[in-house]
């Protein structure tokens, strides 16, 4: 990703706190911006310090003579169970913080963010073929096939979005994709032992074979100068439209709606989803 957009939106998400603005042209680190004020924010319930977030290890313990930091981050390495490298390969550790890869947001801190450096994410594309009442593929004007994709809609912004979610600590992508699908679209957590076993056997039948389509930092609202999001997105199309067309959608979890949604260059979606649901029209040949 070469710049970020939603990463310095004005109003940071969940209060009313203002980033400092950064014009397209001082994104880049490589800019010299000698005005740059960022206002520093971490949310209180970051601070709080769920089992999801970091402490603030730049706040040492002072005991006696003994200065010692709490916590040490190990950077751009496996830390314990916590993933703390990039996709994006090896970042800058500045004034003992890493350094959002892309470049300035307005922002210093974690915001609502809970990993100093990258949060890593998972984002499930299910797809299918749009049919008519008969079963018959649409087609558009060039005899391109349509997609259509299982949207969510955010319960904290109400925005549609892939029904992604956070990588647990020491979890792996491929489990993430399922559960974040089976919580968000398929409401698992509320479902009863009996519904939650057939959830689960049909998300496995369909997510045996997946298409990585993007791996990478993404443009999240979030996002600041010391905290970011990335994720794996993997497709997992039904071509014949019989296994996932079974699956009834009830929207669980972080997600408030769920819908097949038509795919098209215009839809409006949360943070760079839509980007990642071009690579996916691109790599099955469809109507974008
Ligand atoms: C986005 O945030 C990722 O692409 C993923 O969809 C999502 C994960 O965060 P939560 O949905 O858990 O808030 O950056
Ligand atoms: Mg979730
Ligand atoms: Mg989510």
């Amino acid at each position: 990703m070469k710049t970020h957009v939603k990463a310095r939106c004005e109003v940071y998400p969940r209060g009313d706190i203002k980033r400092f603005l950064v014009p397209d042209d001082k994104v880049s680190w490589d800019e010299l911006f000698p005005e740059y004020a960022p206002v520093e924010y971490t949310s209180p319930s970051v601070l709080q310090m769920p089992p999801w977030a970091d402490v603030d290890f730049r706040h040492t313990v002072t005991n006696g003579d003994d200065t010692s930091s709490p916590h040490s981050p190990k950077w751009n390495q496996l830390d314990g169970k916590v993933n703390r490298r990039s996709h994006m390969g090896s970042y800058q550790i500045y004034e003992k913080v890493p350094r959002n890869p892309v470049g300035r947001t307005g922002m210093i801190g974690r915001g609502t963010l809970g990993r100093w450096g990258p949060n890593h994410a998972a984002d499930p594309i299910v797809t299918r073929w749009k049919r008519d009442d008969n079963g018959k593929v649409v087609k558009d004007a060039n005899g391109k096939q349509i997609l259509e994709f299982i949207a969510v809609q955010r319960r904290d912004n109400g925005e549609w979005a892939l029904p992604g979610g956070m990588v647990d600590a020491g979890e792996v992508v491929s489990i993430t994709l399922k559960r974040e699908f089976g919580e968000e679209a398929l409401n698992s957590l509320e479902a009863n032992d009996a519904d939650k076993k057939a959830i689960e056997a049909s998300i496995n039948d369909l997510f045996m074979k997946g298409v990585e389509v993007y791996r990478g930092y993404v443009d999240d609202p979030r996002n600041t100068d010391n905290s970011w999001m990335e994720t794996v997105a993997m497709n997992f199309h039904d071509a014949e439209g019989t296994g996932v067309a079974k699956f009834k959608l009830h929207a669980g979890d972080d997600a408030v709606g769920v819908q097949w949604m038509e795919l098209s260059h215009d839809l409006k979606l949360y943070a760079s989803h839509i980007n990642f649901l071009q690579t996916t029209a691109e790599k099955l040949g469809a109507h974008w």
